[in-house]
């Protein structure tokens, strides 16, 4: 059956495993923000990545995607993006499609205190708390398509978010599109004969 339920009561499942969530995700596409070779500040603004749109909110004014691997927060040696902010700042990501999977490398997320969290189709999920900066991963498949996820500060946080891995689920071809198919099929049959 078609789902017509909203997206509050959409059923996901969060993972802070890349690779159980690439497991569980498929077809996903990595923006590493390696190709910016300058920085993008977004502070006050938003900056559009290619298939997704970066915006922030909130008095923080270091916000930006950084093209120093070297730099503060880097996740992996790359660029990245800098956040996230005082506290109630909020970094979000707007995608041009609606998507299934959303996965993103984290470093010094959440050190000593629960400091973010994540906001997305009506809920909001936590993330575990560390003892020191260290590099993590936070990871959502949902059933039902989304466009937008959100990093919120509900303390004073500084963190880096790189590798942003995202995704759509293949479509189960519902009843009508069987029937219709079934119909075209017929169809070619017929004029196969017709032109035999
Ligand atoms: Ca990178
Ligand atoms: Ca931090």
């Amino acid at each position: 059956m078609l789902a017509t339920t909203g997206v509050a009561n959409a059923a996901v499942t969060q993972y802070s495993n890349r690779t159980s969530f690439e497991t569980a995700a498929s077809s996903l596409t990595t923006e590493t923000f390696n190709s910016y070779t300058t920085d993008a500040a977004f502070s006050s603004g938003s900056v559009d990545v290619g298939d997704f749109t970066l915006s922030h909110s909130g008095t923080y004014g270091g916000v930006k995607i950084s093209s120093n691997g070297s730099g503060f927060m880097n996740v992996d040696g790359t660029a990245h993006v800098q956040g996230l902010g005082f506290t109630n700042d909020v970094i979000t990501f707007v995608f041009d499609m609606a998507i299934n999977y959303f996965g993103v490398d984290l470093f010094a997320v959440n050190d000593g205190i629960e400091r973010e969290v994540v906001d997305l189709a009506g809920s909001t999920y936590t993330m575990p708390v560390f003892s020191s900066n260290v590099r993590s991963f936070v990871g959502f498949v949902s059933d039902t398509a989304f466009t937008t996820i959100s990093f919120r500060a509900v303390a004073g946080e500084s963190a880096g978010y790189d590798n942003v891995s995202y995704g759509v689920s293949p479509v189960p071809l519902p009843a009508g599109g069987m029937l219709l198919l079934t119909a075209l099929g017929a169809f070619g049959i017929v004029r196969r004969r017709k032109t035999a």
